[in-house]
């Protein structure tokens, strides 16, 4: 078993345990998972159609729904990622009208109306492979389960040798939430452009649509701002442990944005307050009571810093970022932070917040919080995002009274900054240990008490960054946990199990492998 772990990698022990193999693994080990019971997060509903497998070929072309520029858009990315690793042409032309009768369509008609804005329906036959989608984002998700119909292989960088074989399949497919999203720490850790844009693509793989980018904390500020220029340029110039920082243009910024919008991405910008403001508090002495400017800080304490609420220019700077900010960004959402805010009173915060909530809306925003933005009163619109450990929380109860939904990230279950157990290299054990399994079994639709599914958004994972400073740290840390958080937002809960999951996931390693992705090997996968 050893040997054959060595050899084949962790995909295949995940089989042979379901099969309830304890010692004769071996030949249930060699078979690798059958691609419609490996997809992640599953879908609603897969059937086989046996013997009616689609063979992939230099003579396959792509279609899409003509007059669509999106539809052509999700041909075009399809196409990319399958161009380089079969080395095939696969052409995108515009689809001829009625049902087509060769190649991959992309249809926007003729779903059934299940797969609603965000689903799509997959139908694969020797002759032909026809998406449909009410949407050119159910288009992209249907690309995406379309990949892992796929060998491993078809994420290559370079010309791999086919056969490719998509199986005969009849999949209808939609999200249990509309909301799936990931944090990114860009404050504590910098990362640059090019690391956003890679965990972007890994994010779409599991059908994430939101990117919730913390730009501002303690140790650094990390976008332009015309008004107040100091806090890329002073602001941004550490990061934790002492290291040069760095920030966004505007020009950065909107890079991303595209690019994460190119995915069926929408970001979520984060500046924190009226605590976790070092960064800012060093670049401009007015933004203080006393005047005067802290030092930058590169350490990793929490809860000391605090926006002067009783200053009428601390008022006029955050209207100034929350303007700028929100002139570059479409999604909508601003997230406000205000989590940890132990340097200031609980009447100084809700002061603070109730200056600042309506700033948000003139914006033309909605406001996301961390879950302490519920001591506020808070708009229906606005969404606590619940980070706690336990399963109440008064603050989240409060806002759901008032008709708010909430986000899902419990630190214990949704923290990526976790590690995974005593001996991991990285990350931090504040809220526990997070092993794969872990971070799979919990209900985000009945997780807080007083809270049911209908008063949920959604899930997401939050990756801090104090200990995170690479891609590969990133890759460590996220995967395997956020497919498992991706299939909790995604799949009904009917359909979750541990031991059919672990499967699943482990059949996802050849991808990573080819993708270059650093995963964490864990043992109960
Ligand atoms: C919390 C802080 C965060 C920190 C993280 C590390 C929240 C909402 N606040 O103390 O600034 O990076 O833990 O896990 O998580």
């Amino acid at each position: 078993m050893k040997t054959l772990k060595a050899r084949l990698g962790r995909a295949f022990v995940g089989v042979a345990l379901l099969a309830g193999a304890t010692t004769a693994a071996a030949p249930v080990a060699d078979a690798a998972t059958p691609p419609l019971q490996a997809i992640v997060p599953v879908p609603v509903s897969v059937q086989a159609v046996t013997g009616s497998d689609y063979a992939l070929t230099a003579d396959t072309k792509i279609y899409t729904q003509a007059g669509s520029a999106q539809a052509k858009a999700v041909g075009d990315y399809l196409a990319g990622v399958f161009r380089t690793s079969t080395g095939f042409a696969l052409p995108v032309s515009d689809a001829p009208s009625g049902t087509p009768t060769d190649g991959i369509s992309l249809l926007l008609s003729g779903a059934d109306t299940r797969v609603g804005d965000q689903g799509y329906q997959l139908n694969s036959t020797s002759a032909s492979v026809i998406l449909r989608a009410t949407t050119a984002q159910g288009l992209f998700g249907g690309v995406q389960t379309l990949r892992q119909l796929l060998p491993g292989k078809i994420e290559s960088p370079t010309v791999q040798q086919g056969p490719w074989t998509i199986p005969g399949a009849a999949i209808l497919d939609y999200p249990r939430f509309g909301y799936r999203g990931a944090m990114l720490d860009v404050a504590r850790h910098f990362h640059p452009v090019a690391t956003v844009k890679r965990y972007i693509d890994q994010l779409a793989q599991y059908k994430i649509n939101n990117l919730h980018l913390h730009l501002a904390d303690d140790q650094g500020w990390r976008i332009q701002i015309d008004s107040w220029p100091r806090l890329a340029t002073y602001g941004g110039s550490t990061q934790v442990g002492g290291g040069a920082g760095g920030y966004y243009t505007k020009a950065q910024y909107s890079e991303i944005v595209n690019y994460a919008a190119s995915r069926f991405i929408t970001v979520i910008p984060e500046i924190d307050m009226p605590g976790h403001t070092n960064a800012a508090q060093a670049s401009y002495a007015e933004l203080n009571c006393n005047n005067t400017a802290p030092p930058l800080r590169t350490d990793t304490a929490v809860g000391y810093s605090s926006l002067c609420i009783s200053k009428e220019i601390t008022y006029t700077f955050v209207n100034d970022v929350i303007r700028e900010i929100a002139a570059l960004t479409p999604g909508p959402y601003f997230h406000l932070g205000g989590d940890e805010a132990q340097a200031t009173s609980d009447a100084d915060y809700r002061t603070f917040m109730n200056r600042v909530l309506p700033m948000v809306a003139a914006a033309g925003k909605q406001v996301v919080g961390w879950h302490e933005i519920g001591k506020a009163t808070l708009p229906a619109t606005a969404t606590p995002q619940f980070w706690g450990t336990t399963t109440s929380s008064t603050e989240v109860a409060n806002a759901v009274a008032r008709g708010s939904k909430v986000i899902m990230s419990p630190a214990n279950k949704a923290y990526l900054d976790m590690k995974y157990n005593s001996s991991t290299p990285i990350g931090l054990s504040w809220a526990g240990y997070i092993e794969v399994q872990d971070a799979y079994n919990w209900n985000p639709g009945a997780y807080l008490s007083g809270v049911p599914e209908s008063a949920v958004r959604g899930v997401e994972s939050p990756l801090w960054t104090e200990t995170v400073v690479t891609p590969a740290n990133i890759d460590y840390l996220a995967f395997p946990r956020l497919p498992a958080h991706a299939e909790l937002g995604w799949s009904p809960w009917s359909t979750h199990d541990w031991n059919t999951f672990r499967v699943r996931l482990g059949a996802q390693a050849p991808r990573w492998q080819a993708q270059g992705l650093g995963y964490y090997k864990s043992s109960q996968v």
